[in-house]
């Protein structure tokens, strides 16, 4: 969305041309000027992308959130790095393109959103199955591992609800992901303004079926629920992070800690009496983290009704506290950067753990996963979602979510060495242990036999 953001503010004397290459590898196209954006993983790409162009001798300008966390390393690879938000200072960029003065550095600012033009969906590739839409930016959480904050700023702000609803009625996909990291926010303002915005979707008419990102007080509101049940709110994405309170402290998760993690399953079965599905965030490598983290965890997902799940590592994203924190105590293990980077993809243990090895930690993440992905819990799970929700469309959704994360996990190469699932994908018979997980110095033994230097996968 970011480029098509700063698409609506280019002046009309350009030509803009949006290459997207999550649908294909890019063709890449003749310009006078190269705007790219990347995540961290995908950074090597990105950095090629602008070799390829300036060899042309084609300028290059970056952003988005890695060039704005690391604009010295991003400034080795292009003409000129703009860090943060962009809209008001890409019109002066192009100003300096054209006259051949570009600066290496350009500082953007948190924006007012009433004022944004809305992004140019004319310019995305017709075959995107879900529209996206953004209603607010930045976040006065700041958890530990999240960058969030440092980009966005702490203060929520939110656009106003008669813009939203006025760009919603212009996306032609039915399907739509609200990118707001947090489309609710916190107290009873953001409520009554979440109720305006679902009943407006309801009142117009608009017909659409969503999903956004939210924390757990999304269930604490009735008329919220009902109003995005209305809406046409199907799943909600939650940051649930850990079922151990030690953990959710070191994570500088306040909210979650506040509300009690035996709020959880209490919160989900409200979504799930208003049609709404949950898909909650998980994180395991925390240093609160012990070998009785990965049974509970299984408990809590089979007790507590929660649809789909993603669950990755601890990852030390760069300008975040715990990226600070790790460096700071000498524990991260692929500092060969900018190339190691591309590792930075939440499925890998990047630092040295505390409480577990980084062996146990993959053991133990197979060994959940193994438990998910099977074929009955995986089944169980999607008629769960039909049972308790009585929505064949929410169900769906989580069946083609819960599916999707299966398939990521399986092809997940370096997980192999330590799942039993992935060594008999061959053989179609996918088994699972019914032993509790155990650390590999403790007995009885866990799912996994064969230790794998965290170096060599
Ligand atoms: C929507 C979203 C997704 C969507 C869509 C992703 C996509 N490809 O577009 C989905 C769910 C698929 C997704 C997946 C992932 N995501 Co995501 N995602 C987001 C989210 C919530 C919003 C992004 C967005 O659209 N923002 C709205 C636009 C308007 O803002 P923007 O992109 O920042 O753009 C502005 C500026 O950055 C700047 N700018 C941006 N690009 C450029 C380029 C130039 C040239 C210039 C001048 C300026 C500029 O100008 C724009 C206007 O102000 C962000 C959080 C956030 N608040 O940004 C996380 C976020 C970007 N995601 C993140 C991550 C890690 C991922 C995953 C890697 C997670 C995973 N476990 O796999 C995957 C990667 C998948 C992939 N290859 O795309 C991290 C990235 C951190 C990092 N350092 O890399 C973020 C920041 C969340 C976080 N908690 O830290 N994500
Ligand atoms: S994880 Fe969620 S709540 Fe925490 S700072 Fe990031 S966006 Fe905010």
């Amino acid at each position: 969305m970011g480029l098509a953001y700063l698409a609506a503010v280019t002046p009309p004397d350009w030509t803009v041309t949006l290459v997207d290459e999550n649908i294909a590898p890019a063709v890449l196209p003749d310009a006078d000027l190269v705007g790219i954006t990347s995540f961290t993983s995908t950074i090597n790409r990105a950095y090629g992308l602008a070799s390829v162009y300036r060899a042309r001798t084609v300028p290059v300008v970056m952003g988005g959130i890695h060039p704005t966390m690391l604009s010295e390393e991003a400034r080795q690879f292009a003409d000129s790095v703009v860090r943060g938000e962009a809209e008001a200072v890409w019109p002066q960029v192009l100003r300096d393109a054209q006259a051949g003065c570009l600066k290496p550095l350009y500082e953007g600012r948190p924006q007012r959103l009433a004022d944004l033009p809305h992004p140019r969906r004319d310019l995305f590739d017709l075959g995107y199955a879900w529209g996206t839409l953004q209603t607010s930016r930045g976040c006065p959480m700041d958890c530990h591992f999240c960058s969030v904050t440092a980009f966005n700023g702490r203060r929520f702000r939110q656009r106003p609800v008669a813009d939203v609803l006025q760009e919603l009625a212009t996306i032609p996909q039915r399907h739509i992901f609200f990118v707001d990291d947090n489309l609710l926010g916190y107290g009873r303002q953001a409520e009554a303004r979440a109720v305006e915005l679902f009943r407006g979707m309801v009142e117009r008419g608009l017909g659409k079926r969503f999903v956004c990102q939210t924390s757990l007080n999304f269930a604490d509101n009735p008329q919220v629920l009902k109003w995005a049940q209305k809406a046409g709110c199907k799943m909600i994405f939650v940051g649930l992070e850990s079922v151990s309170e030690g953990s959710l402290e070191s994570m500088g998760k306040s909210y979650n800690l506040k509300k009690g993690t035996d709020q959880y399953a209490a919160c989900i079965r409200r979504c799930h009496a208003h049609g709404i599905g949950v898909i909650g965030a998980l994180i395991f490598g925390n240093d609160e983290d012990d070998p009785g983290i990965f049974d509970r965890t299984l408990g809590f997902i089979r007790t507590s009704g929660l649809d789909v799940i993603q669950i990755t590592f601890a990852t030390p994203l760069p300008g975040t506290r715990l990226f600070e924190q790790l460096q700071r105590e000498g524990r991260l293990t692929r500092t060969d950067f900018p190339r190691d980077w591309k590792d930075y993809s939440f499925s890998r243990i990047l630092f040295r753990t505390r409480g577990m090895s980084a062996e146990d930690f993959y053991r133990g993440m197979v060994y959940v996963k193994d438990h998910l992905y099977t074929p009955m819990p995986f089944i169980r799970r999607v008629f769960r979602t039909l049972l308790e929700t009585r929505d064949p469309a929410t169900a769906a959704m989580a069946y083609k979510l819960n599916k999707g994360y299966r398939r990521g996990y399986l092809e997940t190469a370096y997980f192999q060495p330590y799942s039993s699932m992935h060594r008999r994908a061959s053989a179609r018979k996918p088994t699972r242990s019914r032993r509790p997980f155990a650390a590999r110095d403790g007995s009885p033994k866990g799912p996994g036999r064969r230790a794998v230097d965290d170096r060599s996968v």
